[in-house]
């Protein structure tokens, strides 16, 4: 069952787009993603507000002309969306528009949801968990939400019958292993630990054995964050997936890289160096909630074409929401129902 996934449009889908920017708007979509839509809408709101919103006001106000394409272009370029994605949407916007004869402002803008779902699809993949335990190693740089990301992820298996156990892999800051531990408490959810100062590599192996043992679905090991000028801390992080692929060679089945929403383009950069050391093969983007832009999503989608997992969308266990592209740029959009519609 995938647990981080749905509803994926064909090649040729229609959009359509309501412009209803209300945050307290509610989905009547009908692919059974009601729930998830709305609560990532509501997640976004904040987000909402310093993208697509700006967008939206500014087709508003705009005729379909050069200068229209232009301001277009300075608001994605100013909203974390990356220039090579913004590049190419206002390609693509342009050459459908002309190919569709579009005239007003309000289609161009079911045009431009179309393109970021189109940009926006390789973000969204299965997430089989086929294999027993299945590993996952959460990486990252420091206070992006890494632990936090670790326990709901952990709540969320949970809650759909999965088996999960936890592995306390920050030896390095004081109070980390007390922190996994105090969310494995109140999930309760086994977490095998060691403390500070303890071998990190040490932990995973002793987790995996463990997870064996126990027949667990889903074993999420937690790391310590660092940045890719700490030598010796990423040096570390190489430890650890090296002793895991020693134990089996398809260990770990996943690196999943937490991203701060907030700190915009830097992410794409933490990506890269992340990349480097580890083989980062998923992402979750948190914070959402806040001031972000959002539309880092779009360009690390453009950059990378890796599956983002979820969104953190505030702090509590349950914010956090599978990632799927829909609901993504619905709630950017601030609309009640993209309606997707095979041709
Ligand atoms: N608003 C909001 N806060 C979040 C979200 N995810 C995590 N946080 C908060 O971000 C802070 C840091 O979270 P941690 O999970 O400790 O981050 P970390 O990456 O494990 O930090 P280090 O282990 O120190 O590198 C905490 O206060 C979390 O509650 C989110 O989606 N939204
Ligand atoms: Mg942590």
């Amino acid at each position: 069952m995938p647990d981080g996934t749905a509803i994926a449009s064909q090649p040729g889908d229609q959009i359509s787009l309501k412009s209803d920017t209300s945050p307290e708007v509610v989905s009547k979509n009908e692919s059974g993603d009601h729930d998830n839509i709305t609560s990532v809408q509501q997640g976004l709101n904040k987000s909402r507000q310093g993208f697509f919103t700006k967008i939206t006001g500014l087709f508003n106000a705009s005729q379909l002309d050069d200068e229209a394409y232009v301001d277009l272009e300075d608001t994605l370029l100013s909203s974390d969306i990356g220039v090579q994605a913004a590049l190419s949407i206002i390609e693509n916007l342009r050459e459908e528009a002309r190919f569709r004869k579009i005239q007003s402002t309000g289609q161009l803008l079911e045009l431009l949801a179309h393109e970021t779902m189109k940009i926006m699809q390789p973000a969204e993949q299965q997430w089989s968990l086929n294999q027993k335990p299945y590993v996952i190693v959460v990486v990252g740089v420091n206070g992006v939400g890494k632990t936090t990301t670790t326990a709901k992820i952990a709540a969320h298996l949970q809650s759909k019958g999965k088996k999960v156990m936890l592995a306390a892999a920050d030896t390095f800051r004081a109070a980390a292993t007390e922190q996994l531990q105090e969310w494995a408490s109140r999930l309760n959810i086994p977490v095998i630990t060691q403390g500070t100062g303890g071998d990190a590599a040490a932990v995973a192996h002793d987790a995996v054995t463990a997870a064996v043992a126990r027949n667990i679905d889903v074993l999420l090991i937690d790391t310590a964050g660092r940045l890719h000028t700490q030598n010796e801390l990423m040096a570390q992080l190489e430890k650890v997936i090296r002793v895991l692929s020693k134990q089996n060679s398809n260990y770990p089945h996943e690196v999943l890289q937490v991203l701060d929403a907030g700190t915009g383009q830097n992410a794409l950069s933490q990506v890269e160096h992340f990349k480097k050391a580890t083989n980062v093969s998923s992402l979750v983007l948190t914070k959402l909630d806040g001031s972000a832009k959002g539309g880092v999503a779009i360009a690390l989608t453009q950059n990378f074409g890796l599956p983002i997992r979820f969104i953190g969308v505030g702090e509590h266990v349950s914010d956090l929401k599978p990632f799927t592209a829909k609901s993504y740029i619905e709630g950017m959009f601030g609309v009640d129902s993209i309606e997707i519609q095979s041709n």
